[in-house]
């Protein structure tokens, strides 16, 4: 390829604005919301849907930054700012190659119901960049979070904007970006959340979301009368933040997770995964799954070459509950068959948006017990909503205290979106109950705020 076709094949990938993941969910919503729209004037009246399918803004920006190589890499940088009625901006940051305006007009969109579920005081965004973290080392990240943040500084504030972690961004990136925002700025403010603890961060935000997943999850199967997760076999994929917190505390409450995935693969540990071995491989190490066969000889890895068309391995295999727990779209109607068909009786999404809509139909045809995304993962923005109000009021809070307050909200979470369904004529549908409860909360602001 001659150097212009190179330039322009370059072009040709920033060209894109694919919105169809948007739709995607934005379409899941519209559905679940028309009989309130048809029950309520007032909500056509004041044109809330219209006005909240547009992000307030979309900031677009250039990262220009220096790798090991002495050589200058450019890439893209947004923050989304979708929606501010119930309190500052508040959603994660995801580096990754895939991320672009529709995956974050996606994940800020479905922010702005997640965030109102939790009761607190945060509007919805996110952000990011299709910056490839993997490979890169300490002082790349470092460098390539510094330029981000030279740029996204200008829109962020502790009463403004609070961005988070998401898929590529933890508690290390989040350090960096901390620090350059201080040295820019010469302010000292909660402006990110998911800190780490010496400067700021709460206690229990790593482990918020995958927590949160599992006490919903409690709440829902005792809710529906279900049998609990004691002694049950559970199925995970993704092998992050998310998906390792879930997994410990799958084994707090005495269930037996067997799986987990990352982008090359999935291990089946039929006598349960060992989490120290998988916290060494992908925290310490930051390395592939592959490598856990090496020292559980026992478990099974299979390589994503070697998965069957349209499926994903980890949805095959029996389970009672599943956690997927990567990323979108990545639990298809294929996938929930296969649950179905193997006696799965709950699944509850760690991940935004993992299931497709054609799967969750199946889901709830089929009346598995199935808790959607944005009420289900709010664990996370809910401590860092915690963690906003610690660094306001200059106070830190005990690991105990953050704990109880996160089973509080997830609970709260889990009969708010019962009762809705109840309300609306659709008991048991979780997903409906979801997305009127949290439109609704968001809606009735927005009238009250005026045009
Ligand atoms: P991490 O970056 O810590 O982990 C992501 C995991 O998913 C990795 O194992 C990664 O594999 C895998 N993965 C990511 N993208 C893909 C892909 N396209 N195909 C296959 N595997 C993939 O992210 P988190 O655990 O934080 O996030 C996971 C999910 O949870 C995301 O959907 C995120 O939006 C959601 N979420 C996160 C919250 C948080 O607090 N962090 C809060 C609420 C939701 P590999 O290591 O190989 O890249
Ligand atoms: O999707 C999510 O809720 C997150 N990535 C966490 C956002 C946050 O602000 O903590």
């Amino acid at each position: 390829m001659g150097i212009a076709e190179k330039e322009i094949k370059k072009f040709e990938q920033n060209r894109v604005v694919d919105e169809a993941i948007f739709y995607q969910a934005m379409e899941e919503i519209v559905y679940s919301i028309a009989p309130l729209l048809e029950s309520d004037a007032r909500y056509q009246k004041y044109a809330i849907l219209e006005r909240l399918v547009v992000p307030d803004r979309v900031i677009k920006f250039k990262v220009a930054w220096i790798n090991d190589k002495n050589e200058i890499e450019v890439n893209t940088g947004y923050r989304v700012q979708f929606n501010n009625t119930l309190g500052p901006y508040k959603g994660g940051l995801r580096f990754h190659p895939s991320v672009n305006e529709g995956v974050l007009k996606f994940l800020g969109f479905e922010q702005i119901f997640k965030n109102a579920l939790t009761g607190l005081p945060i509007g919805g965004a996110k952000g990011g960049s299709d910056f490839n973290p993997k490979g890169r080392s300490e002082f790349e990240i470092m460098r390539f979070c510094t330029a981000y943040m030279q740029e996204l500084h200008k829109y962020i504030g502790a009463r403004i904007d609070v961005p988070a972690g998401d898929i590529g961004v933890g508690c290390r990136e989040i350090g960096y970006l901390f620090g350059a925002y201080k040295k820019i700025t010469a302010t000292y403010d909660g402006v990110l959340t998911g800190k780490p603890f010496v400067f700021g961060g709460s206690l229990m935000r790593p482990e918020a979301t995958g927590y949160g997943v599992v006490y919903f999850t409690q709440a829902m199967l005792e809710m529906q009368k279900r049998e609990s997760l004691q002694g049950k076999i559970c199925t995970v994929s993704g092998a992050g933040n998310v998906a390792l917190h879930t997994i410990e505390k799958l084994y707090q409450v005495g269930a037996i997770p067997v799986t987990c995935s990352d982008s090359g693969g999935m291990i089946y540990d039929p006598h349960g995964v060992d989490l120290a071995l998988l916290q060494e491989i992908k925290n310490v190490q930051r390395g592939s799954l592959e490598k856990y066969v090496e020292t559980r000889t026992g478990a099974k890895y299979i390589s994503v070459s070697e998965y069957p068309i349209e499926e994903h391995p980890v949805w095959s295999t029996p389970c009672y509950a599943a956690f997927p727990c990567a990323t979108q779209n990545e639990l298809n109607e294929a996938d929930a068959k296969n649950l179905i068909a193997n006696g799965c009786m709950c699944v509850a999404e760690g991940a935004n948006m993992p299931s497709t809509p054609q799967a969750i139909e199946l889901f709830l045809n089929q009346k598995i017990s199935f808790a959607p995304a944005k009420a289900a993962n709010a664990g996370g923005v809910a401590v860092s909503g915690l963690e906003m109000s610690q660094n306001a009021s200059m106070k830190r809070w005990s690991f105990e205290k953050v704990d109880a307050k996160l089973k509080e909200i997830m609970h709260q979470i889990c009969k708010t979106v019962s009762l809705t369904a109840l309300e609306y004529g659709v008991e048991g549908n979780f997903v409906d109950g979801a997305n009127i409860a949290g439109f609704k909360r968001v809606a009735d602001a927005m009238i009250a705020e005026g045009v």
